[in-house]
């Protein structure tokens, strides 16, 4: 008789980090402030500072008004000019890397220009800007922050930037729901030699949001928020409370322009041959249109069309190729965009990524537990990446 085949694989399991920071989505008001107050943009001050925080430079505490729109009870903090916020938090030795999702507004309307939005950590540094059509007023960022040992602390720093000489032409952006999450490492049985294949480790969700979180494109895949994938151009993560997503609780939606999307590297058996499944669908986002994604492995490259009247659908597809010198590449890209009926970039959506090797069962054994020794030895290679 044949042993049973059970595949022991790395997996991850998030830790809701949300006691890690203080006062992270600024409901905390200044501890000056006037209940009454009815202003809606509050400078801070010497007298006049926010729970949890450190500022410098200009900083406003901002309640969501006809000229700034926040997700929640829209309250959030303004960075104006040399605008700085910064918090530590002490990071726990469990965890191997932390996520950090956080909401961007731009602080006004009809400005000629938007000033950036730096994030930074011990291990990252990373500008986001409000881009115009990626979100109906306010958009959610997905950001990679780093990885550290127990105890370590961690400052967190959120500063504003711009090129643009007057200030009075400047919409300055507007910070709101940080949510932090760490993702630690376990072990669970598998069949699928891809880690992450179904996107279901990445930033947490806003409880309340009915939109995804976008990712910019990534460094590496070991520097991005979506864990072990990197990221081309900018796709959106959704969770399954919001959108149509075909399994799990989360999926990936290609929202930028030609040739955007994911890609992994893994490490296979030189000649033999593999079968790479996915499910591609529309996210139910009212994105209708003819989609064109490209799936990648290695050197064969094939390319799936589907139309979508943008309900929520999906359909399973199979590309099988024969592995190359190591490390092969997988990556999914799309090649069309499309819009929503609000007019925000969308497109295809992937989700349910297996890869699986395509041999008799005494041969497959042995092989698929090379490659998962070669697949631990790829992960602490990232992670020493991480350290
Ligand atoms: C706020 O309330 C206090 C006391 O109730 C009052 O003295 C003050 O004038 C009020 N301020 C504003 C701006 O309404
Ligand atoms: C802060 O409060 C102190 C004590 O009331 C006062 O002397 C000082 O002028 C205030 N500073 C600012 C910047 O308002
Ligand atoms: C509140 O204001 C008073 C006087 O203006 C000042 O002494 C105090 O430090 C302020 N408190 C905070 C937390 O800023
Ligand atoms: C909105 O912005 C305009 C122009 O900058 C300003 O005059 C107005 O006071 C703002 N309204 C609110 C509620 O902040
Ligand atoms: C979600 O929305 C409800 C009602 O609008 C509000 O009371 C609650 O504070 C919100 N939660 C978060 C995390 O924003
Ligand atoms: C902010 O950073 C400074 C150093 O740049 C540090 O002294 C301060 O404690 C930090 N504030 C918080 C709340 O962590
Ligand atoms: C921005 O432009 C819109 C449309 O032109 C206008 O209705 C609105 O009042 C403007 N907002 C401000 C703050 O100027
Ligand atoms: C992968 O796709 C192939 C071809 O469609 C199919 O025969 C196989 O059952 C699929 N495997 C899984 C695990 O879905
Ligand atoms: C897929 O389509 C894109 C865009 O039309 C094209 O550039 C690419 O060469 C195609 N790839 C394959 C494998 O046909
Ligand atoms: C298009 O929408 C209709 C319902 O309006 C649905 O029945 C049909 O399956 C959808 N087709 C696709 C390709 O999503
Ligand atoms: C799409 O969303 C609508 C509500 O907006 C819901 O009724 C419908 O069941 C969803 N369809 C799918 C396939 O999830
Ligand atoms: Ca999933």
């Amino acid at each position: 008789m044949q042993p049973e085949i059970i595949l022991l694989s790395l997996f991850f399991f998030g830790l809701a980090s949300a006691d890690l920071l203080q006062n992270p989505d600024f409901e905390s008001p200044p501890s000056n402030l006037t209940g009454n107050s009815t202003s809606s943009v509050v400078p801070l001050s010497q007298n006049n500072t926010i729970p949890g925080w450190t500022f410098e430079g200009t900083v406003n505490y901002v309640k969501a008004s006809q000229n700034i729109s926040l997700p929640g009870n829209g309250r959030g903090i303004q960075l104006g000019q040399d605008g700085k916020i910064n918090q530590t938090f002490t990071a726990n030795g469990n965890i191997i890397s932390y996520f950090l999702t956080f909401t961007l507004a731009p602080g006004g309307q009809n400005c000629s220009a938007n000033a950036d939005m730096v994030v930074s950590a011990p291990d990252s540094t990373m500008v986001f800007s409000w881009m115009q059509n990626y979100g109906k007023t306010w958009e959610s960022y997905g950001h990679y922050l780093g990885s550290w040992g127990e105890g370590e602390p961690i400052n967190l720093v959120f500063q504003s930037q711009t090129t643009e000489t007057d200030p009075n032409s400047i919409c300055w952006p507007v910070l709101d729901t940080l949510l932090l999450k760490g993702i630690a490492e376990s072990f669970e049985a598998t069949d699928n030699l891809l880690l992450n294949g179904g996107f279901e480790y990445g930033p947490d969700f806003l409880s309340n949001s009915t939109e995804g979180i976008l990712l910019d494109q990534t460094p590496s895949p070991a520097q991005s928020p979506l864990l072990l994938w990197s990221v081309q151009g900018t796709v959106k993560y959704i969770g399954s409370k919001h959108y149509f997503v075909p399994q799990g609780n989360a999926a990936i939606e290609i929202v930028s322009g030609v040739s955007a999307g994911i890609q992994i590297p893994t490490i296979l058996n030189e000649g033999s041959t593999y079968n790479l499944n996915f499910t591609l669908g529309d996210a139910n986002d009212t994105c209708v249109g003819d989609f064109l994604v490209g799936a990648l492995a290695g050197l064969t490259a094939q390319n799936f069309s589907l139309k979508s009247n943008g309900t929520g659908s999906a359909e399973k597809f199979s590309l099988t190729f024969k592995a190359g010198p190591s490390p092969t590449l997988i990556s999914f890209l799309s090649y069309k965009t499309s819009q929503t009926k609000d007019g925000v970039f969308c497109g295809p959506l992937i989700d349910d990524v297996v890869l699986l090797l395509r041999a008799s069962s005494g041969l497959k054994l042995e092989m698929q537990l090379k490659v998962l020794i070669s697949l631990y030895i790829l992960v602490a290679i990232l992670q020493i990446h991480w350290r």
